[in-house]
């Protein structure tokens, strides 16, 4: 799993979209191309009673003119044959805001601490990511647990991506301010 194939790239076994739900603060992320969400990132994972999986999040953005907000996402997920793999529809609450069609891929989670999320937005001719994003995802706004951070490490390394996360900030911008 460490020929940066998409196609080969190991994804958590059995995911339960169950447990996954909840809380999620980012705190670290690779950036896609145009990159959208800067920080103070949140996300919230529901699973109905049905199993249909969504999730709204919320950033700290710079849209056109250099306007900072706090961007307001809501998000579907279709599931795929392997569990841990979803296609994801989203959009902003408000009109201006992102709109598109994502992969969601589960990494590998504990469900109670961490979670790493993936997504390649464009295949190279060689099967390698063009453009990729990645999100470090903690229960806990204030970090990652040290006994979480090798695996998370290993992770990043094996699926490529290993030097290429900033760290998500969360300064309690987005925890008042409205869209
Ligand atoms: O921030 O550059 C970027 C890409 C992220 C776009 C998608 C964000 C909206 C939905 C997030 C749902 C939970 C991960």
């Amino acid at each position: 799993a460490q020929d940066c194939q998409v196609a080969n790239i190991q994804v958590m076994q059995n995911f339960d979209k169950t447990r996954y739900a909840g809380t999620w603060y980012a705190v670290a992320k690779k950036d896609p191309e145009g990159l959208f969400l800067l920080d103070n990132i949140v996300a919230q994972i529901i699973v109905d009673e049905n199993g249909k999986m969504t999730a709204t999040a919320r950033g700290r953005v710079i849209i056109l003119n250099n306007w900072e907000m706090c961007a307001d996402m809501l998000a579907t997920f279709d599931e795929t044959p392997n569990p841990a793999k979803f296609g994801m529809h989203y959009w902003g609450v408000a009109a201006y805001l992102q709109t598109g069609n994502d992969d969601h891929w589960v990494i590998d989670t504990d469900y109670d601490n961490y979670a790493i999320h993936y997504s390649c937005r464009l295949v190279d001719a060689d099967g390698t990511c063009l453009d990729s994003y990645s999100f470090i995802f903690s229960r806990h706004p204030t970090g990652l647990r040290p006994q979480d951070q090798a695996v998370v490490t290993r992770k990043k390394q094996e699926i490529c991506l290993l030097g290429k996360y900033r760290r998500v900030d969360h300064t309690g911008f987005c925890d008042t301010t409205s869209s």
